[in-house]
């Protein structure tokens, strides 16, 4: 325990074949040394360790991330784990996500934190990663192994149990956990954690928790220890069999529809499913994982589906006699909370490398990698072609659908901006290799809707936890995976007061990002879904308590414009559209983080989606809103598919 270690590490190699570094150095060194590979191409997996030192990191892994830097320095090379250090932990867990995302998975980052808050402030993170099936690796700071100062300061002390920390709250949240509590165990820890960060079904987060002793105590390690490593990232093939039977269901249907999930984008397979739908004519619906399958104009294209849907997907979504799912987790979302393929006789394909994904909805799972299954499906249909009255169809739904969303983007000069305008001013402004970030409000579902993407990556919206806050810290995280790109960052205030912190980080690396900052004094998404289920919009709004007790008095003085001028960006606050076009082009040619503000009105909404979200109503009220609102839900959930038994419900979408 007692440190012997001479203090450089250049002399620590010694003849047998064994270094002495401390378990947090070990770790440093070890993760600099994995790679990835797949289709042949090799790429080092870790981009670095974002962090934020206090007890419990700053003197185990922090040391060893300084002699990383300077030892690097010292041999002018780059360090093996680029240091960045953020804000908000959460932050730099959702900033870790987005950049594997951007990356196809193929590159990720290490998240170092000190103990107890800062460690658990990366629970949401891990969450999200996790459900999103994003890799990142997160390294929270554990209590003392040898427990002989405990209590330490922030240590959870929980009188039943003498192993549980703070900790143990990750362990539902990752895809694989573990606590380091011996030099020993690091090996076996960290390579756990690497099969699963690159594994295609297994991916999300993984945590390791090095108690802080732990972290600074020396070890005897194997050189091999530190070889470099590299993982395949599997492809798995469809079995023959179950391509045929799929194949069989594919070519007797006469309106199949494709659901084009985030697998298709993790898997390289967008080339692959335009190849399909050309050759067979099947039109190509999308999730919001799975937008940019398809470029928004290609003409099997019918855009987003489900609660956030086109009307022209769900049109045919609701008569669809076989839906095949390719790489998608059938969100309520995407299933409008299972209403969505509505047709009595549906059948399903599921295509999904993750067995969980490919069972749900029922009908025949092929599980495999997107990319190969498409193509194996591709020869299997050799000669089926959707029926010409059914192409027609796809053409015209998919024409009204664009020509109502031509209507809405269409500003009026001198005029405020609507949000359906805002959406439409970015999207005509921004260069098709630009990228829409986005996560939670009235925006995801409005992007989702009327987003035009014109490039594979050009969308990234997190919808699978949908989380206030995450969009400064993602946006930098696209930025940082892809500097090429502009990186347009949607964020309403809600979510801006929530997590704007990062902005501060953008400004320290030298990242330049554009949020477009949407000030509609609250929640414009809640708003309206509480005023939809009977609720009034109440709680909703960011306005001072009035006189009778109430939360609806004048709106508050905030300046959230000042607020990001002061955290070190620049601002524009526009209001018109010929403002916001002049704003585009400054931050543009930026090269600082240039924030744009615009205020909107909460009350003007995006075209309809035809479709519904299950959200309970309560079932008795005093208030007349709810009461109606729950008679209407009633109608709706007897639309709603049952897992079993899909018979006796009725097919009558409510009007
Ligand atoms: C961390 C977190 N808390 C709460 C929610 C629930 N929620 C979803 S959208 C929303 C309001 C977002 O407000 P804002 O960012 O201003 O967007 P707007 O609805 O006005 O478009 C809330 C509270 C959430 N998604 N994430
Ligand atoms: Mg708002």
């Amino acid at each position: 325990m007692v440190s012997t270690a001479p203090k450089s590490t250049e002399k620590l190699v010694d003849t047998e074949g064994t270094v002495r570094l401390t378990v947090a150095q070990a770790t440093i060194r070890f993760l600099a040394n994995q790679y990835v590979e797949r289709d042949g191409t090799r790429t080092k997996f870790f981009a670095g360790c974002f962090g934020i030192f206090g007890h419990g990191n700053v003197a185990g892994l922090g040391q060893a991330l300084l002699q990383d830097e300077i030892d690097a320095a010292g041999a002018s090379k780059e360090p093996g784990l680029k240091y960045v250090l953020g804000r908000n932990e959460q932050a730099m867990v959702h900033s870790a996500a987005a950049y594997a995302r951007q990356k196809d998975r193929l590159q990720a980052w290490a998240v170092t934190a000190s103990v107890g808050p800062g460690s658990t402030n990366m629970l949401t993170g891990a969450a999200l990663a996790t459900i999103n099936r994003l890799p990142v690796l997160l390294l929270p700071a554990d209590t003392f192994a040898t427990r002989v100062s405990s209590p330490v300061l922030q240590e959870l002390e929980l009188p039943s149990s003498g192993d549980v920390t703070v900790n143990d709250a990750f362990k539902p949240l990752s895809r694989y956990f573990d606590r380091v509590w011996r030099p020993e165990q690091l090996p076996a820890a960290l390579l756990g954690a690497m099969r699963v960060l690159t594994d295609p079904v297994e991916t999300g987060a993984a945590t390791v928790s090095i108690p802080q002793d732990v972290q600074a105590e020396a070890h005897d390690w194997p050189e091999s220890l530190f070889a470099e490593r590299i993982w395949h990232v599997a492809r798995p093939l469809p079995e023959r069999s179950v391509i045929a039977r799929a194949a069989e269901i594919i070519a007797s249907a006469r309106k199949p529809l494709i659901v084009a999930g985030g697998g298709v984008h993790y898997s390289g397979a967008e080339e692959a499913l335009a190849a399909l739908c050309e050759q067979t004519g099947i039109p190509v619906a999308e999730s919001q994982a799975g937008k940019g399958s398809l470029r928004f104009d290609h003409p099997q294209s019918v855009g987003a589906i489900g609660s956030t849907g086109t009307t022209a997907a769900n049109a045919l979504a609701s008569e669809a006699d076989v839906v095949i799912g390719i790489g998608t987790r059938y969100s309520d979302f995407t299933s409008a909370s299972r209403t969505a393929f509505n047709n009595p006789e549906v059948r399903f394909v599921n295509i999904n490398v993750a067995s969980l994904d490919a069972v749900k909805q029922g009908g025949v799972s092929v599980i495999a990698d997107a990319r190969e299954a498409i193509e194996a499906l591709s020869t299997a249909l050799d000669g089926y072609r959707v029926g010409d009255e059914y192409r027609s169809k796809v053409t015209e739904l998919a024409a009204e659908w664009e020509d109502t969303v031509s209507a809405v983007y269409a500003a009026e000069d001198g005029t405020p901006l609507n949000q359906n305008q805002v959406i439409g001013l970015v999207n005509t402004l921004s260069e098709p290799r630009d990228v829409v970030v986005c996560a939670a409000g009235s925006m995801p579902g409005d992007l989702h809707k009327m987003w035009r993407t014109r490039d594979r990556k050009g969308y990234h919206v997190e919808y699978g936890y949908s989380c206030m806050g995450y969009e400064i810290a993602g946006g930098i995280g696209v930025k940082m995976a892809d500097p090429d790109r502009d990186v347009f960052i949607m964020v309403g205030d809600g979510s801006y007061l929530m997590m704007a912190t990062e902005l501060v980080t953008a400004v320290q690396e030298g990242i330049k990002v554009i949020p477009v900052l949407v000030q509609n004094h609250g929640f414009a998404s809640i708003g309206g879904l509480s005023e939809s289920l009977g609720s009034q919009r109440f709680g909703t709004s960011y306005r001072y308590r009035s006189p009778d007790g109430r939360l609806d008095g004048d709106t508050l003085p905030v300046d959230l414009a000042a607020n990001a001028a002061s955290l070190g960006a620049d601002v524009i606050a526009v209001t018109t559209a010929a403002e916001f076009t002049d704003a585009v082009k400054v931050a543009k040619a930026a090269e600082r983080t240039t924030v744009i503000h615009v205020e909107t009105d909460p009350l003007i909404y995006a075209p309809d989606s035809q479709s519904w979200w299950d959200v309970p109503v309560s079932e008795v009220s005093t208030l007349e809103s709810t009461q109606t609102a729950y008679d209407r839900y009633a109608d709706w959930k007897k639309v709603q598919r049952p897992l079993i038994n899909p018979s006796d419900r009725s097919k009558e979408i409510p009007q």
